[in-house]
């Protein structure tokens, strides 16, 4: 009995949803919570209820669908999962590949009927991308007992509502508890979102973990006074100590070396006017080391800089974590069989850590969990270019469903792929 993934069918879902939220000049805003992700969550669940399947949602929106086992038992599924919402500057295939591969899989198994021992489920998790409301990983986070719920629901957004209030807007949670999902594994398909893969002309990413990630917001106080009538001494200038930071951010990066990163994303300043000296600076720094032991050296070097600035200006400074995951480890028989899948597939691959959070790695520790990565076309994401080909999208899907169905339990199908014809770059 053989699968063959239909890539056509894929890559009309995958313009479909990428048309909600559309930019103007292509890609996509779907912010968690936002309209527009109440409209994708009505899109995507309404393809899984015309496959049939059971639509479930907890607490805070975490939705997914479970095809049973041949006993029609839905219990510890092996689950495909990813993520619909995405940044503000948000392409058509982060996080969404995932969850469509996985809905394409189950459609797949269902054409030709594969019966298996263990039930196979789709999901996506609220707030990913934490790009709105922080931490990131936010629904598989509490999902898997990382965050805590109530202080989640109580988290406040970049535009001051909190997460209970934007689930309310659009009736996002469900009435399943917290951690009703329980895999008996998890896969993730997702672009790689950086330069490897195409680089090295490789086909598929077989991911080893995912890097820890440190997320910092920096308010800093000093003193509105004029831009014009106050001699320099006498300036207590929060925008001069946050150009410190991430100037600091920055050298830290480069004196560490790879795989170091440093990213100031925002920075605002009040009252934020051309002749007024800064009162109040705020602002963000995202670190990120496969190390722990070097993240938290990265950490220590910057935030003793940020008070030292702060010091010298005569400012007072605060600092929030925003998000703090140490690197985590996927399960190494797993990614072994997703390794020798793609070589029985004739897919050439290469074993790689995450640069990007994932909701993978909430899942990491409760259950065997592992990633799949087709390449990125010029290693971009978070960026409306955002672009993978469909015949790497092909493969990639082709491989989630060989080791999802080996995975679940049954004699070993060959998975093939259809005819893939490139819809071209639609971006
Ligand atoms: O920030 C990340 O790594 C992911 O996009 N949430
Ligand atoms: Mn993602
Ligand atoms: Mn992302």
């Amino acid at each position: 009995m053989s699968i063959s993934i239909n890539i056509e069918r894929l890559m009309v879902r995958i313009f479909a949803l990428g048309k909600i939220g559309a930019l103007p000049n292509g890609g996509c805003k779907r912010l968690a919570l936002s309209e527009e992700d109440k409209a994708g969550r009505t899109l995507v669940t309404g393809w899984l209820h015309e496959l049939g399947l059971e639509v479930h949602s907890d607490v805070i929106g975490n939705t997914w669908a479970i095809r049973p086992n041949r006993y029609g038992s839905t219990e510890h599924p092996v689950v495909m999962g990813s993520h619909i919402d995405t940044v503000g500057t948000g392409g058509l295939y982060d996080g969404n590949l995932g969850v469509l591969g996985g809905i394409e899989v189950i459609e797949s198994m269902i054409e030709v009927g594969v019966e298996t021992e263990r039930p196979v489920a789709v999901a996506f998790f609220t707030n990913e991308e934490g790009a709105r409301f922080q931490p990131d990983m936010m629904g598989s986070g509490v999902a898997q007992g990382a965050l805590d719920l109530a202080e989640m629901l109580a988290s406040v957004g970049i535009d001051g509502i909190s997460v209970s209030d934007a689930l309310d807007a659009i009736n996002a949670g469900g009435d399943e508890p917290v951690g009703a999902l329980k895999p008996s594994s998890y896969l993730e398909l997702h672009i790689e979102q950086g330069p490897v893969l195409e680089t090295q002309a490789i086909d598929i990413g077989v991911v080893t973990g995912v890097q820890g990630i440190s997320w910092s917001e920096f308010t800093i106080t000093g003193q509105a006074c004029h831009a014009g009538t106050t001699p320099m001494p006498m300036r207590h200038d929060s925008g001069v100590v946050a150009a410190g930071i991430a100037l600091e951010a920055w050298a830290i990066a480069q004196e560490f070396g790879a795989p170091q990163v440093a990213t100031v994303g925002r920075m605002r300043f009040e009252p934020d006017l051309v002749n007024v000296v800064p009162e109040e600076a705020r602002m963000t720094v995202d670190l990120r080391n496969t190390s722990e032991d070097t993240l938290r050296k990265a950490e220590a070097r910057l935030f003793a800089k940020a008070e030292a600035l702060s010091d010298v200006q005569g400012c007072t400074i605060k600092r929030q974590s925003l998000a703090r995951f140490e690197p985590v480890a996927f399960d190494s028989d797993l990614v072994e069989s997703i390794a020798q899948s793609a070589s029985e597939l004739g897919y050439t691959s290469l074993k790689m850590p995450s640069g990007a959070g994932h909701d993978a790695q909430m899942f990491a520790p409760q259950c065997p969990s592992a990633m799949i990565f087709v390449p990125s076309r010029d290693g971009i994401s978070h960026n409306i270019h955002e672009y993978t080909a469909p015949d790497q999208i092909a493969k990639g899907v082709a491989l989630l469903a060989k080791v999802v169905v080996s995975q679940a339990g049954t004699e070993q199908t060959q998975t093939q792929r259809v005819s893939v014809t490139d819809q071209g770059d639609k971006s």
